[in-house]
C-alpha cells in the first residue's frame, strides 16, 4: 500500500488542502500508486508512455497517440454544469443539481483506477503572477499518463503553482474508465463530464480525449473560469488573441475573438501576413483557444491566454494554409499527434489536407489503426485521419508567439470579433460600434457545428460568443455580465462579425481565407482609427470595396468580392425571426440586448 503522504512530502507538495484532496480521491478511486508530476518529468513520462504503448514514436522527438475509436471528440450531451442553485440553469449548460451529480460521479469513480497510478498534476491556467492567479490554479488527478503529457504541454505544471494558495484551487478529478465498455452514444452511456461550478470541482469520467480529459483546458479554463469570472468581475471566453503590428506606422493592435470549435481560431492566431502585402504587417500569437479578459484600474480592457500550448486541428494544416503551425510541429519539439494516420514502418504521420496522399501504402494505418492497404473498394474513400485529429505543441514552439504571450499583465484589447462557419448571409466583415449591439451580435452567433463535437458536424445552430458547449450559467446573465465588464472599459474596443466561410452555389468558399483574413482585420483597425468610413448597413458597417487592400488577390476572389460585401436584406429579415426565438428561450435577457435586436430589425425593415 502506497503511503500517499510520503509521496507528497518527497514531491514538496506542502499545501494541506491539496494533500487532503489527494488522499480523499486516492481512497475513492482505489489507485495503486500516486505520483506528483511537474513539467520536468516530461522526458521520463514520455518513456513510460512509449513503453506501455500509450505513445508511439513519430519521427525524431515527436509522438503519436490513438484514442479509443468512440472517444475522439467532446461529448456535449454528457457534459453537465452542476451547482446547488437552480438559478444557474441556462439553456445550454445542461444544469443539474450538484446533490444529484456528485454521488453519481463518486459511485462511477469508486475503485475505477484499480491497479493504476494516480498522477497528481498541480497546474496554473494563467501566466504566473497575474491578477487572476487565484482563479487559475488547480490540481488534476488522473489515472492516464497520456493525459499528463498533454497537460504538461497545455498548462504550467508544478507544485510551486499551488503550494501557497491554500484552498484557492480547482479540484479536477479525471478517471479514464473502461473505454470499450462505457456504451458511448447509446442509451446506456456511462460517461459523465461534470463541473460542480459553485464548489470549484470538476469530475470527468469515461474518456481520455481532449476537452473531456485535459481538465485545465476546457473544464477549468472555460467552464469553471467563466463561472468564477461571473462572480468576480472578469470574462472567460473561447477566444483567440492576436496582435497586429504595422511596421510602417509603428502602431500595434490586439484583437480577440470567438469562433466556435474547429472554425479557425488557431489558424488566425498563427497567421502570417499575405505575401502580397510585403513585410509591412506582423501578426503575433498570444492565444488560440481561450482568453481571460478584464478591465484594469486605468479602465483598459486587457486579456491573456491562460494556456501554455496549442491543441490544434490537424485537418487541412499544411505549408500553404498555416506555415506557422507546420513550423511549430517540426521534429524534435516534443509534439504529440492524436488520431492522425500513422506509418508503423517509417513513423511518418499524415492527415487529410496535409499534402499529397502517400502513394506507397506500405506501413500506413488509419486513425483506427487499420491497415490502409487492406481496405476494400468501398472503404477506399474513407478518411485516413479522424477529422478531429489534433497536434499538441507548446507555445514556445510557435514561431510567431509574442514576446509577452506569458506576461501576467496581459495586453490591451482593441477589437473583439465573432465569426463561424456560415455559408450565406454573413458578409466578410461588419463592424459594430455600439456595445449592446456587439454583445447582441455575439449572443446571436449562428454557425455550422464542426467535428470537434461528436455527431453534430454541419448542423446549423446558435453558438453564443462561441461558448455554447462551455456555458456555465444562464445566457441572459451572461449577456448582462458582458455589458457590465466591457461597459467599464474606456479604451473603446470595437466589435465586428467576420465570416471566412461564405459559399457559392457550387459549394466553393467565396473567400480564400487563412492568411488573407488579415485584410478585413486591417480594415477594421483603420475603421476604428477613423481612417476609412466604410458603408453603413442595417447590421453594421462593411468595407467599401476600395477600402480593402486587394493587392495580389486572384481573379476569382475579386469577382466573388461583391457577393461577400453585400447584405442580403431578405435573408437577414428571415434571420431576425430566428434570432427572436433564440433570445426568447433565455431568462434575464437585458433590456439593452432586446433594444439592440429591435433596432437592427427596424433598420432592416426601413
Ligand atoms: P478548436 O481548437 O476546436 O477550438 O478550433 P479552432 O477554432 O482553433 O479552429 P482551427 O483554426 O484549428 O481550424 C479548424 C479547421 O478550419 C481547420 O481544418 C482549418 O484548416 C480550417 N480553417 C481555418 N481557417 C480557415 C479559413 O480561413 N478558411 C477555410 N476555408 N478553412 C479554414
Ligand atoms: C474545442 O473543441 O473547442 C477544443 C478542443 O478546443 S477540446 O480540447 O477537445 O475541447
Ligand atoms: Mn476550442
Amino acid at each position: 500500500m502506497t503511503d500517499v503522504n510520503t509521496v507528497l512530502d518527497q514531491a514538496g507538495l506542502t499545501n494541506e488542502d491539496v494533500r487532503a484532496y489527494v488522499n480523499e480521491w486516492f481512497a475513492i478511486t482505489g489507485a495503486e500508486r500516486v505520483e506528483v508530476v511537474s513539467a520536468a518529468d516530461d522526458a521520463r513520462l514520455i518513456q513510460v508512455a512509449l513503453e506501455n504503448g500509450d505513445l508511439l514514436p513519430a519521427g525524431e522527438g515527436s509522438y503519436f497517440s490513438r484514442s479509443y475509436f468512440k472517444d475522439t471528440a467532446r461529448a456535449e450531451e454528457r457534459t453537465i454544469v452542476a451547482t446547488s442553485d437552480e438559478a444557474d440553469k441556462g439553456i445550454y449548460n445542461n444544469w443539474k443539481p450538484s446533490s444529484e451529480m456528485k454521488p453519481k460521479l463518486i459511485e462511477l469513480m469508486t475503485g475505477a483506477s484499480k491497479g493504476k497510478t494516480m498522477y497528481v498534476i498541480p497546474y496554473l491556467m494563467a501566466p504566473a503572477g497575474s491578477p487572476l492567479d487565484k482563479f487559475a490554479a488547480g490540481v488534476e488527478l488522473t489515472d492516464n499518463v497520456g493525459v499528463v503529457l498533454q497537460m504538461i504541454r497545455m498548462a504550467r505544471v508544478g507544485v510551486d503553482y499551488i503550494n501557497h494558495l491554500g484552498n484557492d484551487f480547482v479540484r479536477a478529478v479525471h478517471v479514464t474508465g473502461d473505454l470499450p465498455n462505457l456504451g458511448q452514444g447509446t442509451p446506456d452511456d456511462k460517461r459523465y463530464f461534470v463541473t460542480v461550478a459553485d464548489e470549484r470541482t470538476i469530475l470527468h469520467f469515461g474518456s481520455s480525449y481532449g476537452g473531456n480529459a485535459l481538465l485545465g483546458k476546457i473544464a477549468h479554463g472555460l467552464r469553471q473560469g467563466s463561472y468564477d469570472g461571473w462572480k468576480n468581475g472578469f470574462l472567460v471566453e473561447q477566444f483567440m488573441l492576436l496582435g497586429i503590428t504595422d511596421k510602417e506606422t509603428g502602431k500595434k493592435y490586439n484583437i480577440c475573438g470567438g469562433f466556435p470549435s474547429a472554425s479557425g481560431k488557431t489558424n488566425l492566431a498563427m497567421t502570417l501576413s499575405p505575401d502580397a502585402l510585403g513585410d509591412r504587417y506582423y501578426v503575433e500569437f498570444y492565444g488560440d483557444d481561450i482568453a481571460w479578459i478584464w478591465v484594469d484600474d486605468n479602465g483598459v480592457l486587457r486579456g491573456f491566454n491562460p494556456e501554455n500550448g496549442v491543441f490544434g486541428v490537424a485537418k487541412d494544416t499544411n505549408e500553404h494554409t498555416n506555415p506557422t503551425a507546420i513550423d511549430s510541429i517540426k521534429p524534435g519539439l516534443g509534439v504529440i499527434y492524436t488520431n492522425v494516420a500513422y506509418n508503423e514502418k517509417t513513423q511518418a504521420v499524415w492527415w487529410e489536407g496535409r499534402g499529397d496522399k502517400p502513394t506507397d501504402l506500405d506501413g500506413w494505418l488509419d486513425w483506427k489503426g487499420e491497415r490502409i492497404a487492406d481496405r476494400t473498394a468501398e472503404q477506399a474513400d474513407e478518411n485516413w485521419a479522424h477529422p478531429n485529429s489534433r497536434f499538441t505543441t507548446t507555445i514556445a514552439n510557435v514561431p510567431n508567439a509574442a514576446e509577452q504571450w506569458d506576461d501576467p499583465a496581459g495586453v490591451e484589447i482593441h477589437g473583439i470579433i465573432f465569426g463561424g462557419r456560415t455559408r450565406d448571409r454573413e458578409p466578410l466583415i461588419r463592424a459594430i460600434n455600439d456595445l449592446a449591439e456587439g454583445v447582441y451580435d455575439g449572443l446571436t452567433l449562428g454557425a455550422e457545428a464542426t467535428f470537434a463535437a461528436d455527431g453534430l458536424e454541419g448542423v446549423l445552430r446558435y453558438d453564443p460568443m462561441s461558448m455554447r458547449p462551455f456555458m456555465s450559467y444562464g445566457e441572459g446573465d451572461y449577456a448582462q455580465h458582458w455589458l457590465n465588464v466591457v461597459g467599464k472599459a474606456t479604451n473603446n474596443p470595437i466589435f465586428a462579425h467576420v465570416n471566412w466561410f461564405q459559399r457559392g452555389e457550387d459549394g466553393r468558399f467565396l473567400w480564400p481565407g487563412y492568411r488573407e483574413n488579415l485584410r478585413p482585420l486591417l480594415w477594421l483597425m483603420q475603421y476604428r482609427n477613423g481612417e476609412v468610413t466604410g458603408v453603413e448597413t442595417p447590421v453594421g458597417v462593411i468595407p467599401a470595396r476600395d477600402e480593402l487592400n486587394l493587392e495580389g488577390l486572384d481573379e476569382q476572389t475579386l469577382a466573388d468580392l461583391d457577393t461577400i460585401l453585400t447584405i442580403d436584406t431578405a435573408r437577414w429579415q428571415q434571420e431576425m425571426g430566428y434570432r427572436k426565438e433564440h433570445l426568447e428561450q433565455f431568462t434575464n435577457v437585458p433590456a439593452e440586448i432586446w433594444e439592440a435586436h429591435n433596432r437592427v430589425a427596424k433598420n432592416l425593415d426601413a
